[in-house]
């Protein structure tokens, strides 16, 4: 028997060596399988409570046009969470135990979903920096060793990207626009800059999971790089709006190329992720009334799909 698992952990060790794809059939290492649903989940939860904040101003947007563009991106995001519980369910977990974890507080979601949505200018900073930081957080993913996940990653990346444009967007027209609407999308960019920096997670020093999954080539950059690469690209985006990054250390470094940022105040971000952020209460109660509200309609569906499986049985028989 453990000969037999030998053989498979050398199998495993070669696939990902050999920078391959593990698919759902092959033998895996417990602690890899756990580690993914874990992400995975946590990636899912993401992309639902995700909806929440922007689904806000579904109702308040500016014209009929922002409306459509609006709602599509949220439905995309729901999109996102169907693939990314497939992808969590191939690997033996079923949706409706990593729906519990979520609202049991067992599983996680992203920080930056427990902030208000205050402005319509919000909905130009979430898709500029949530989703430039989602793009430049998940590009990597596509490369992910597990199959499911990193095909699910490339689908995901590219609406990102119209997302992330849809939002550079918004704040272009409000940056153009009266002192008000500068204003407004200056407001926007004091409120969600810092915890967009905070949705790459803790430092290095302190990442739990980051070496291991760098080494299954699950994640394929640390914590820190990535952090750094949004921070790189999206200051000069600031620049071209005109408007000011709200952070007085933040400055080029010429022999790096890289702009030196100054404290991030991490004991804030940990009181988000525990639950203490602004929203964080209101954000999973919406959830769980939306997920029990909504049993009636699951019901119907199964009821449905079941009667539809035995005619199907008894036309064949
Ligand atoms: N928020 O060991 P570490 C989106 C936790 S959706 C909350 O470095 P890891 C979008 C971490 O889980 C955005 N918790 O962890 C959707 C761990 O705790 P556990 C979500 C965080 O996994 C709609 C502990 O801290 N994206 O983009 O190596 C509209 C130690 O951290 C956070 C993804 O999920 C956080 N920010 O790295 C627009 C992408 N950061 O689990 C946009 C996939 C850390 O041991 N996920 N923690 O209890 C990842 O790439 C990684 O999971 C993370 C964290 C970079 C997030």
């Amino acid at each position: 028997m453990a000969a037999d698992t030998d053989a498979l952990q050398k199998r495993f060790d070669q696939l990902i060596d050999a920078d391959d794809r593990i698919e759902p059939r092959d033998w895996m290492p417990d602690e890899y399988r756990k580690t993914l649903v874990r992400q995975i989940a946590q990636h899912a939860h993401s992309e639902v409570i995700g909806m929440q904040p922007e689904g806000n101003w579904l109702t308040r947007a500016p014209s009929l046009r922002r409306k459509a563009i609006l709602t599509a991106k949220v439905q995309d995001e729901a999109g996102h969470g169907l693939y990314l519980y497939g992808a969590a369910e191939t690997l033996g977990t079923p949706r409706e135990e990593l729906l519990d974890r979520l609202h049991n507080g067992r599983q996680k979601y992203s920080s930056i979903f427990n902030y208000p949505t205050l402005t319509w200018a919000d909905m130009g900073a979430i898709g500029w920096l949530v989703d430039g930081a989602a793009i430049m957080n998940q590009v990597p993913l596509c490369r992910c060793s597990y199959g499911p996940y990193a095909r699910a990653m490339v689908r995901i990346c590219k609406e990102e990207s119209f997302h992330q444009r849809q939002g550079f967007q918004i704040m272009l027209t409000l940056a153009n626009g009266t002192p008000g609407q500068q204003a407004m999308a200056q407001d926007a960019l004091d409120r969600w800059w810092w915890p967009s920096i905070m949705m790459f997670g803790p430092p290095d020093s302190e990442s739990v999971h980051g070496d291991q999954n760098t080494r299954w080539g699950i994640k394929r950059f640390g914590n820190d790089e990535l952090r750094q690469k949004f921070i790189d690209a999206t200051v000069p985006q600031a620049d071209l709006l005109g408007l000011t990054i709200p952070d007085p250390d933040l400055r080029l470094d010429e022999e790096t190329g890289n702009y030196l940022h100054g404290p991030i105040d991490w004991g804030h971000f940990w009181d988000v992720v525990k639950g203490n952020g602004p929203c964080n209460r209101e954000r999973l109660g919406t959830r769980v009334d939306a997920h029990e509200g909504g049993t009636w309609v699951r019901q119907a569906a199964t009821a449905y799909a079941e009667k539809q499986a035995k005619r199907a049985t008894e036309a064949a028989a």
